[in-house]
Order: structure tokens, then sequence, then C-alpha cells
């Protein structure tokens, strides 16, 4: 019993391609943390910034704090939909961008606090349990809504 449990904890590690991931940390960054906030007060604003993994070992981003927000979810957007992404595996030596179009944080009930101009906080987490946060520039919505258009 206890050797069947030990396979499938490997098996599941080895599926997600993680190794462990906290020496890796010394080396992240998050730059360029956005919040667009919706045109109409209290829809889902996206948030996007860039993680930049200089460490030597992949690392597994987990979850998405930001303050002011009632829930943060990465998705992914493909042609004009969009679908859940649960974790994202930013490999040693790599960047990944959250951009426009692309990947985004959809950051659901955003508060009134949150007004544009202002920097605000975005917390990653990550599968070691380990976090790291940086601040993120409130900006209006553009000319284009970025969750407009888009099938859930
Ligand atoms: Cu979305």
């Amino acid at each position: 019993m206890m050797r069947a449990a030990g396979f499938v904890v490997v098996a599941l590690g080895l599926l997600a391609g993680c190794h462990p991931p906290r020496a890796a940390r010394a080396g992240l960054s998050v730059t360029n943390a956005r919040l667009v906030l919706a045109a109409v007060p209290g829809h889902p604003a996206a948030a996007y910034f860039t993680i930049t993994n200089q460490g030597s070992a992949p690392v597994t981003v987990t979850g998405i704090e930001i303050a002011g927000v009632g829930r943060s979810e990465m998705h992914q957007t493909d042609g004009g939909a969009m679908r859940s992404l649960p974790t994202l595996a930013v490999p040693a030596g790599q960047a990944m961008a959250f951009s426009p179009g692309g990947r985004h944080v959809m950051a659901f009930a955003p508060s009134a606090t949150l007004r544009p101009g202002t920097t605000g906080r975005i917390t990653l987490h990550f599968a070691d349990g380990g976090r790291r946060s940086a601040p993120l520039h409130i900006e209006a919505a553009g000319g284009d809504d970025a969750m407009a258009g888009m099938k859930m």
C-alpha cells in the first residue's frame, strides 16, 4: 500500500515535469505587472506581467493573488475563447509573458478602491509553497477591452 502510494506521487511529479524548485526562486523576477480595469466598474479586470526564471531549475506558478480583487485565475486565450490555466511551468532560463490576446490573469470582483494611476500588488504562488510579489500598476480600460468578445 505504501509503495503504491509512493509510485503515484512520483508519477504525478513526472507528469507535471516538476523538479524541486525551491532553490530556483532566487533567480525569479516579476516585471511590468499591470492591471487593466474593465470599462464597466466591477466587471473582471485583466492582469499582465512577465515572469523571468534565471534560476537553474523550472518553477511552477500555481496561483495568483491580487490585493483588492475577489478571485484571480490564470487564463489562456485561444482564438476568441479562453480556457483556464490551472498551473504554469516556467523552464529554467526562460521568460514567459502574460499579454493581451495571450495568457492573462482574470481578476474577478475588483474593488472600487483599485483606481487608475495607483499601484497595487500582485503575488505569485509557486508549487513549492513559495511566493513572489511585485508592484501592480492599475490602468483604466483602453480602447480595446481585453475581455470584450471572449467566450468562457
Ligand atoms: Cu480570461
